[in-house]
């Protein structure tokens, strides 16, 4: 690991596991104070708790029920070398100052409506988002869907009307536990020992490596999942397995719903989703009166139906009576502010994140992402990114937003600024003082400040918001969790009193030519950060070489990649990972049907060898 180019870094040392950072201090009212512990704010379920021992090394929290004492690699990564180090504008080098002052001249000069604030999650802390609270006041436009998880939360809200997850302790109690396009040992390391003496089934067209573990995994065709959920109701229905006085009471559409599934033809849809009936009765048998937890990935829902493929997953749980009961339930990702209220200035102009176009914008402000390798339709936003009018890039590494933008500010890391983790995999809630010094790079709540300061905007103190959410931790043998997190999810019922099944349903497949897109998680890499995945991925017996080039093609771009060779895949899938240059050229600039959301496996690939 090498030190930042302008030498001002701290340092990363000890192998691949510790980092050693410089003083390790934080600060309060009382003056400067040692301090021990702070969370990872890294886009992930775990929310790692982190000690940083008397020598500056970075260690997990053993005392931690989530954590127990191991972090992963990518906190090794967080300062890599193209840490950036210096502001530039038009990329010559200029002061914090001057930055400041540019950014603010150029937003005194451009009508709100013409200035647009795009945040990603680079960094999922709290903190975050007070630079919207400048943005939304001075009436820029924001944003609104997600490039992640907003389909399938749009079905989760549809059906349950609240999106409670369940906590890895909370699967202490399951006895099967069902992963549904869901990829642990690369996205949830930490729930892998929860798991221990369950029964495991797997729903999941790569052969993961939770698939091989698992007592049954269906390698199901990409997008077949509603099909599945649907087919599975209804087979629990005729079976009788059902949980009928559950339904009565918490969920009385669900006679509606069984025949909304009686629709589905069965053995033409089993043969187009590629799942045998057998495989059906095999779930039924391994859940049927046992606790179990259905966890629910983003994979499912990377398509224009998303937020129905996740209704229909969690109208198979309601009609197995799984929701409120320990152990059992269906879990998706979580959303970090449920039960806090966001105390900054919400946007009242926003436009949908997947499809955003920055051309029509004077001054883009992008803070923590990085559009131009995430968004779908990448020579759409190249060109829209081009066309915009003053770009600005805050953030902690170079990438092809950085290199695109025309004034470039530097970040603090986590350890520089003080912030509260809440998290999106359970309800831990923890404070994040800051660690150490830096002489480089400004926080969110600095460069808010500034902002505000010269637009006259009223702005608390870091403190009053940091105090805020800390009013929201409730201690519980020493760890602090959101105070309104259930004690079981959903015990006391759903937001609406009951369980709202989805009255309709398009059960249409699609026959396009092609092989299935699968763009699914990179072990080394946290999407575009860290370690940057490269080449397209077949199964060996899908018809090209390794190492041969090939043009891949969808509706909206092609490409020129490198084929390299994946057992786990089926042979009508191609996969390449999130964070690959030039991935998202193939993807479409379309929003799902329900909750604004990226759709980057609608569209099959044609593959033409070069
Ligand atoms: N190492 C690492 N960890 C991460 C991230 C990272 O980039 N790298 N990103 C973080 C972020 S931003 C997120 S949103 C979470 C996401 O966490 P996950 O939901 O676990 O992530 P994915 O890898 O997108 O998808 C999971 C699985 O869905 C499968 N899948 C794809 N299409 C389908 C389908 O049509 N049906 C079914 N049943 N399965 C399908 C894929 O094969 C994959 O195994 O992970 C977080 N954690
Ligand atoms: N093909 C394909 N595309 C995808 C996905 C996929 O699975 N496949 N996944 C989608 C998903 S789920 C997501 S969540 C998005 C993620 O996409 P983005 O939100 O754009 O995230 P990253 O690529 O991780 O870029 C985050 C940047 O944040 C900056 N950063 C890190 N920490 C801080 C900080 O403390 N402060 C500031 N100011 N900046 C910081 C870093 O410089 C980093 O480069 O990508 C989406 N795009
Ligand atoms: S990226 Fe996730 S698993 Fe790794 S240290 Fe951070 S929170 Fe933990
Ligand atoms: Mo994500």
């Amino acid at each position: 690991m090498e030190d930042c180019r302008c030498g001002k870094t701290l340092q990363l040392s000890g192998g691949d596991r510790y980092l050693t950072s410089g003083t390790v201090f934080t600060i309060d009212e009382s003056g400067i104070q040692m301090s021990q512990t702070t969370a990872c704010p890294l886009d992930c379920y775990d929310a790692c708790r982190i000690v940083i021992d008397e020598k500056g090394a970075i260690k997990g929290d053993k005392t931690h029920p989530v954590t127990r004492g191991y972090l992963c690699p990518h906190l090794n990564h967080f300062q890599h070398n193209e840490r950036i180090c210096t502001p530039r504008l038009h990329g010559e080098t200029i002061s914090m100052d001057e930055a400041l002052d540019i950014l603010i001249a150029t937003l005194r000069e451009t009508k709100p409506d013409h200035v647009l604030y795009y945040r990603g999650s680079g960094n999922v802390a709290l903190m975050q988002r007070v630079s919207e609270h400048f943005f939304a006041s001075i009436k820029a436009v924001g944003t609104s869907g997600s490039l992640c998880d907003g389909a399938g939360e749009a079905g989760v809200l549809l059906g349950r009307g609240i999106n409670h997850v369940l906590t890895p302790q909370a699967l202490t109690q399951s006895e099967v536990v069902v992963f549904w396009g869901r990829n642990p040992h690369v996205t949830h390391s930490h729930l892998l020992p929860f798991l221990e003496g369950k029964k495991i089934i797997v729903i999941d067209p790569v052969k993961t490596a939770i698939a091989k573990k698992a007592d049954l995994h269906i390698q199901i065709k990409p997008h077949g999942d509603l099909h599945l959920a649907l087919l599975l109701s209804r087979f629990a229905v005729i079976e009788g397995i059902y949980d009928r006085d559950y339904l009565e009471e918490n969920a009385s559409g669900y006679s509606d719903f069984y025949e909304l599934t009686q629709t589905v033809r069965i053995k033409a849809t089993l043969e187009k989703i590629d799942v045998s009936l057998g495989q059906i009765g095999a779930v039924l048998e391994m859940i049927q009166g046992k606790k179990t937890a259905i966890l629910v990935g983003v994979g499912v829902q990377k398509y224009r139906n998303g937020a129905d493929v996740v209704r229909a997953i969690d109208g198979f749980g309601a009609i197995m009576g799984l929701f409120g009961k320990q152990g059992c339930g269906v879990s998706y990702m979580g959303s970090s502010l449920e039960g806090i209220e966001n105390p900054f200035t919400p946007f009242s102009n926003r436009v949908s994140k997947p499809t955003v176009d920055f051309s029509k914008y004077n001054c883009v402000f992008v803070q923590g992402a990085n559009p131009l390798a995430q968004m779908p339709d990448t020579i759409r936003v190249r060109e829209s990114f081009d066309r915009a009018g003053f770009k600005v890039y805050f953030g902690l590494y170079e990438n092809e937003t950085s290199r695109s933008a025309d004034l470039v500010i530097p970040a603090k890391t986590f350890l520089e600024k003080n912030d509260i983790r809440s998290s999106y995999g359970d309800y831990t809630l923890q404070e994040m003082p800051q660690m150490s010094g830096n002489e480089f790079g400004i926080s969110e709540f600095e460069l808010t400040r500034r902002l505000c300061e010269a637009f006259r905007i009223v702005l608390e103190s870091e403190e009053k918001y940091l105090e805020y959410f800390r009013s929201k931790i409730e201690y519980d043998e020493g760890t602090g969790y959101r105070s309104s997190r259930p004690n079981i999810a959903y015990e006391e019922g759903f937001a609406e009193g009951e369980f709202v099944f989805m009255d309709e349903v398009d059960l249409e497949i699609d026959t396009d030519e092609g092989f299935h897109f699968i763009t699914a998680k990179y072990p080394k890499g946290l999407n575009s950060q860290f370690h940057r995945p490269s080449g397209v991925y077949f199964h060996p017996e899908a018809g090209f070489e390794a190492g041969e080039s090939v043009l891949l093609a969808s509706s909206v771009g092609s490409v020129e990649m490198e084929v390299r060779h994946d057992e786990r895949l089926r042979q009508d899938c191609l996969l390449i990972y999130s964070g690959t240059p030039e991935v998202n050229v193939l993807t479409p600039p379309l929003l799902s049907y329900e909750g604004e959301n990226a759709v980057y496996q609608e569209f099959k690939i044609k593959v033409t060898k070069i």
